[in-house]
């Protein structure tokens, strides 16, 4: 049960980096305490566990089920991103502790980032990239043909805010969308699939747009890579759960797909050698929500659902 005893600085809590706007005003203004590396987490979990009411995390340093266990008498979780994989989801709801997250205003540049990421992966520009930068071209070789992006058939899997911005705008290029989810959309007016594999065997390309978390983990296995096929491709902004990572390695090693464009990846900031190694992959740094405008609003967001939070125990984006 939250009170209404005002909560001090003090007794809010910063989990790993977060954003700089968010660490500056929770340092500056509030004076919130700073969660230590792992050597010293326990000293001071032992010292003020139990004095923390809020904790502030990010989509990548979650509260996990650890440190929620440590934290006693926390009431609400702020996090900074759409997804909360990274928190005991399960634990908090059990404890009855609300969460916050940062949605809608992120949609449309992590949508932005899939198509950059699709057109990448079809027309192969990072690879072609480095065929120009190597030499290769001014010494007179031609760069391979590469694979229509236009018109294509797109499997979406997960058709919540991100999923329906990256149809809307596939529709731009002629694509015919499908899409597999939880409950089919009827108003969404696109074709529904009742499983993954389904959907991949119905499409040329599969775009994972499903949040991360137990109930989406491993996915994308090796059947639903079969049914991708062999000129087939896989686009990932989701998160690296979604897909059984070795899976998909040995998928392109093997040309069981034809490729895969992944801003997302099962151990971050770790990308296995697999795919580094690979040229049909095109890989990026986690940077779907990276814009300047959209951390800007993100950070605000944050800071509002906190203000909200300490002024009446309330959250204006709760999970
Ligand atoms: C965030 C993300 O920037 O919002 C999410 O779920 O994956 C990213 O866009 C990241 O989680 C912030 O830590």
């Amino acid at each position: 049960m939250s009170n209404k005893i005002p909560i001090a600085g003090d007794q809010i809590l910063r989990v790993g980096p977060v954003n700089p706007a968010v660490a500056h005003v929770l340092d500056d203004e509030f004076n919130a305490r700073v969660l230590p590396l792992a050597e010293q987490r326990q000293k001071f979990l032992n010292e003020v566990g139990d004095q923390i009411r809020i904790a502030v995390c990010s989509g990548k340093i979650g509260v996990d089920s650890e440190l929620m266990q440590a934290l006693p008498n926390l009431e609400a979780i702020i996090n900074f991103g759409v997804g909360y994989d990274a928190t005991d989801v399960a634990q908090a709801q059990e404890r009855g502790i609300p969460m916050s997250n940062t949605p809608d205003v992120l949609t449309d540049c992590v949508a932005d980032t899939a198509l950059g990421l699709y057109l990448n992966t079809l027309r192969r520009l990072s690879d072609a990239e480095r065929f120009v930068r190597a030499g290769s071209w001014a010494a007179g070789e031609n760069f391979k043909l590469t694979t229509r992006a236009s018109g294509r058939k797109v499997g979406i899997l997960g058709l919540g805010r991100i999923g329906q911005a990256i149809a809307s705008r596939l529709l731009g290029f002629g694509c015919e969308i499908h899409y597999h989810s939880r409950a089919p959309k009827n108003s969404s007016g696109f074709a529904y699939h009742a499983s993954a594999v389904e959907l991949a065997e119905a499409t040329d390309v599969l775009i994972v747009a499903a949040a991360g978390g137990p109930e989406t983990a491993g996915l994308v296995d090796a059947e639903v890579l079969k049914a991708v096929g062999p000129d087939g491709f896989i686009i990932n902004i989701a998160r690296g759960s979604v897909i059984d990572e070795p899976a998909l390695i040995k998928a392109l090693q093997r040309g069981v797909i034809a490729g895969a464009g992944l801003d997302v990846f099962a151990h971050e900031p770790h990308i296995p050698a697999g795919l580094l190694e690979l040229d049909n992959v095109v890989l990026l740094p986690h940077l779907g929500s990276g814009t300047v405008e959209t951390r800007a609003d993100m950070a605000s967001l944050t800071l509002a659902n906190l203000r909200s939070y300490l002024a009446d125990r309330t959250l204006v984006t709760p999970i």
